[in-house]
């Protein structure tokens, strides 16, 4: 097995009961009731988020792609600009991806390494096995752990310059209080000359974005709802998954889809490892996730105050997605 740098203490991919009963107890005693998008992600949950990202209403994955594949030579040459750096590539997964990129660094005899990180180790080790073969010039060092955790990590260990990947529209899922409190934490990590390679979904036609988050054959829907069947299966609840369904509303005005589940009748669910009993009324709902649509001239905001410059936007053809490189 090839080594890894192991920062998270909990087993593989999971949180801490406590920390997360803890969550569930507070979110679900609110008067608008919440549970937070962080805890989508068990191993059922990360295999339905690969299924959405291969739903033909999920535009985001082709789009990002699309920009990736079409200017790589352009986002390579300005990633690198001079000298050893290292590509840090925050929430990895399986790469997929940042592959594209790591092929053309390689090929424009970039000299950098491939640092993952992802809170999974399962997938880290794999990817690292993976890349030994596919790209065996490219050294790989990746990191199990939080993003700050990693970034910390990163500080006291390695001293060159460095480029954070931060794909998908993963910042999306952040409250705006919370994109500019992570954005600022990055910033302060970095020093000159280092880059932010960000990716961010773009404002479109509203019935598109809805599409994208309420499609035809539901995967959305099992993918929202299996946060109850994570929290039977973790914290002994015993939601019934008949009675919940799965509610996608976009603000266009706001730039946010909001997702929900509603109790589909008046009902009460135990939790064994909270020892409470909680209620739904009819018809009431439980917030799952925001994810934010963002223009351009907010990109530039968000990048203005948190001491980041934009240096290049890369676009699909639609307009749909923007890899944006922020500079320090
Ligand atoms: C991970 N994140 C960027 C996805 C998004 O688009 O907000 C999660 C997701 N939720 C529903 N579909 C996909």
């Amino acid at each position: 097995k090839l080594p890894l740098v192991e920062l998270h203490k909990e087993p593989d991919g999971s949180v801490s009961k406590a920390a997360f009963a803890k969550d569930v107890e507070a979110g679900l005693s609110k008067k608008n009731k919440t549970l937070s998008s962080r805890y989508f992600y068990d191993s059922r949950g990360s295999q339905l988020f690969q299924d959405i990202m291969a739903l033909p209403e999920y535009y985001l994955t082709r789009s990002e792609f699309e920009v990736l594949t079409d200017q790589k030579e352009a986002i390579a040459a300005e990633v690198a600009a001079e000298g050893f750096f290292h590509l840090i590539d925050l929430g990895a997964g399986d790469a997929l991806k940042t592959k594209i990129l790591l092929r053309e660094l390689h090929k424009q005899k970039q000299q950098f390494d491939y640092v993952p990180v992802d809170i999974s180790g399962h997938a880290m080790q794999e990817l690292t096995e993976r890349l030994h073969h596919e790209l065996p010039d490219v050294p790989v060092q990746a990191v199990v752990g939080e993003y700050i955790q990693a970034l910390e990590w990163l500080q006291e260990h390695k001293s060159e310059r460095k480029v954070v990947l931060f794909l998908g529209s993963n910042i999306g899922n952040f409250t705006s209080d919370e994109s500019m409190a992570f954005l600022k934490i990055v910033r302060s990590y970095l020093g000159s000359g280092d880059k932010l390679l960000m990716g961010m979904d773009l404002r479109k036609d509203p019935n598109t974005i809805l599409d994208a988050y309420d499609d035809k054959t539901g995967v959305t829907a099992a993918f929202n709802l299996n946060l109850l069947r994570r929290i039977n299966e973790e914290l002994g609840g015993n939601f019934d998954l008949n009675c919940f369904s799965h509610y996608a509303t976009y603000d266009p005005q706001a730039g946010v889809m909001r997702s929900y589940l509603v109790s589909r009748k008046r009902q009460e669910v135990w939790i064994e490892a909270i020892g409470k009993m909680f209620s739904f009324t009819a018809w009431e709902t439980i917030h799952t996730e925001n994810s934010h649509k963002y223009s351009l001239e907010q990109a530039q905001e968000m990048g203005k105050a948190t001491n980041f410059s934009i240096e290049t936007v890369f676009l699909d053809k639609n307009q749909y997605f923007a890899d944006i490189l922020f500079a320090v």
